[in-house]
C-alpha cells in the first residue's frame, strides 16, 4: 500500500474529536501548518496564465529579499504541474478509520524495517537522542511514517509544486509563503535547485519538512556547514525532527501514552483532554495498564478513546501534545507513538477495535436521540452531539435491553432502537 503525502486539511479538525471514530486521511505525513491556513473556495479563482503569474511573483519575491540570480536558477524550466493540482483536489477522498490507519502505521513491514533502520543508523540516532533528549524510537517512528525510513522522500521539484499551488489559489497565500521560504533555502546555499525535491505539496526530505519548518527548525547535525535533509544520509533530517520535538517540549523517557483497561462502570465523560489526573488517581478509579498494574506516575494524563468505548483506551501524557505539533490528528499521534513502542520491542495494541463500524451521521445521531427520548430515556437535547447525557441515556437503554452498557452510539444500537 502506498502511504503518500497529503497535507491534512479537514483531518486535523475532525480527528481531534476523540469520542467518535472520525474519518482518517490516507496520509501518514505531518505538516506544520499555521493556524491561519484556511480553505476558502470563494477565494479560489483561476489566476490565469501561469507564466505571467510567475513574473508577478518574482517581483514579490525580490521585494522580500530573494536575489535575481537565485530566482533565475530556481525557475529555470519550471512548469505548471497539473498532477499536483489533481492530488490537491483529490486528497479529501482518501479516508481511513483509525484501526486501518494504525494497521498501516505499525504494519509488520514498517516495524521490521524500522528495527533495521535503528540498527543501521544506531550511532547517529543515539547521538541525536543524547544531544536533543528525544527518544530515538520516536525519531525513527516519525521517519517511518513520513517517508518509510527515507524510501519515499518525494521526487518532485519543490519550486514547481509550490508555484503551481500558489498560482492555483485555493490555498494560495499559504503556498506562496512556502515558496518564498523555499527560495530562501536555495539562497542560503544549503541545497542546489535540482536537489530540492519533495512531495507534491512541498514536504521535503526524510521527515518531510515544509520550507517554513525547515527555516525555523532544521539543523546541521553532521557539521558540514549545510542543513541537508534531502541526501541519502538521514542524519541532518533526523536531528531536525528531534530539534523540532525538543523545541515543543519533549520529555525524554515519558511515554506518549500507554494502553489501559478501564474498569467496569467507568464514567466515559471523564475521557476528555481537559480532564487531567495523575496516573495514581486514575489507578484509584480502577484504570490499569494492560498488564493489570497501575501506570507509573509519568505526569498528569488524560484518557483517550479514539474509537469510542469499544476500541482501545489510552492514558496520554504531555508528550502526546508534542507529537501533535507535527499533526493534530489522534490517529497520527497514536501511529507515531505506537510505532515507536513497537520499535522498542513493545507489543501490539491489545484491545480490539470496532472494525466494520460506520460512524453514525449527524442526522442519524439526531434520529437516535429522538428514538431514545420516545422510549423514555431522555437525552436533554436533540442536537446530534453524543455528549455525556446521550451516553447515559444509551447506557440506560442498553441495560433495559440486556445489552453491554458501553454507551456507544453504534449501528447495532440504531438497529435495536428502530425495532418496535
Ligand atoms: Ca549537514
Amino acid at each position: 500500500m502506498r502511504l503518500t503525502s497529503i497535507i491534512p486539511t479537514a483531518l486535523a479538525v475532525v480527528a481531534t474529536t476523540s469520542a467518535c471514530a472520525g474519518p482518517i486521511e490516507r496520509s501518514l505525513r505531518p505538516e506544520v501548518r499555521p493556524a491561519s491556513m484556511q480553505i476558502n473556495p470563494q477565494l479560489a479563482p483561476a489566476r490565469g496564465d501561469f507564466a505571467r503569474w510567475v513574473q508577478d511573483f518574482r517581483a514579490r519575491a525580490r521585494a522580500q529579499g530573494i536575489r535575481e540570480d537565485v530566482l533565475e536558477r530556481a525557475f529555470a524550466g519550471v512548469r505548471y504541474d497539473t498532477e499536483v493540482i489533481e492530488k490537491d483536489r483529490n486528497q479529501s477522498e482518501f479516508t481511513k478509520q483509525i484501526w486501518d490507519y494504525l494497521d498501516s502505521a505499525a504494519s509488520p513491514t514498517r516495524v521490521s524495517n524500522g528495527k533495521a533502520a535503528l540498527r543501521k543508523h544506531s550511532r547517529t540516532l543515539r547521538a541525536i537522542e543524547a544531544h536533543y533528549g528525544v527518544d530515538k524510537e520516536i525519531v525513527a517512528a516519525v521517519w517511518g511514517l513520513e517517508s518509510a525510513y527515507g524510501a519515499r522522500r518525494g521526487q518532485r521539484d519543490v519550486i514547481a509544486s509550490l508555484a503551481t499551488l500558489a498560482h492555483d489559489g485555493r490555498r494560495g497565500a499559504f503556498f506562496e509563503k512556502q515558496l518564498i521560504a523555499a527560495l530562501k533555502i536555495l539562497q542560503s546555499g544549503d541545497v542546489a535547485p535540482r536537489d530540492m525535491r519533495g512531495s507534491w505539496a512541498g514536504a521535503m526530505g526524510h521527515t518531510q519538512f515544509i520550507p517554513t519548518s525547515y527555516l525555523a527548525y532544521a539543523v546541521d547535525f553532521d557539521g558540514d556547514g549545510r542543513r541537508n535533509i534531502w541526501s541519502d544520509d538521514p542524519g541532518d533530517a533526523l536531528a531536525s525532527t528531534a530539534a523540532y520535538l525538543k523545541r515543543f517540549g519533549w520529555t525524554k523517557g515519558q511515554p506518549w501514552g500507554v494502553e489501559v483497561r478501564l474498569p467496569r462502570g467507568f464514567d466515559h465523560s471523564l475521557a476528555r483532554r481537559d480532564v487531567r489526573r495523575m496516573p495514581s488517581e486514575w489507578a484509584s478509579m480502577g484504570v490499569r495498564g494492560i498488564d493489570g498494574n497501575a501506570v507509573p506516575n509519568h505526569g498528569r494524563a488524560s484518557i483517550l478513546l479514539p474509537a469510542g468505548a469499544q476500541g482501545a483506551a489510552f492514558m496520554i501524557f504531555d508528550n502526546f501534545g508534542v507529537i501533535e505539533r507535527y499533526n493534530k490528528a489522534d490517529a497520527y499521534v497514536i501511529g507515531v507513538g505506537h510505532l515507536a513502542d513497537r520499535l522498542a520491542g513493545g507489543p501490539p495494541i491489545q484491545a480490539s477495535w470496532p472494525r466494520g463500524y460506520k460512524p453514525l451521521s449527524f442526522s442519524e445521531r439526531k434520529d437516535m436521540q429522538r428514538r431514545l427520548r420516545r422510549k423514555g430515556f431522555d437525552v436533554e437535547k436533540i442536537d446530534g452531539i453524543i455528549g455525556p447525557n446521550t451516553v447515559n441515556a444509551i447506557r440506560a437503554y442498553q441495560v433495559s435491553q440486556g445489552m453491554t452498557p458501553d454507551g456507544y452510539a453504534s449501528e447495532d444500537l440504531m438497529r435495536r432502537l428502530k425495532r418496535r
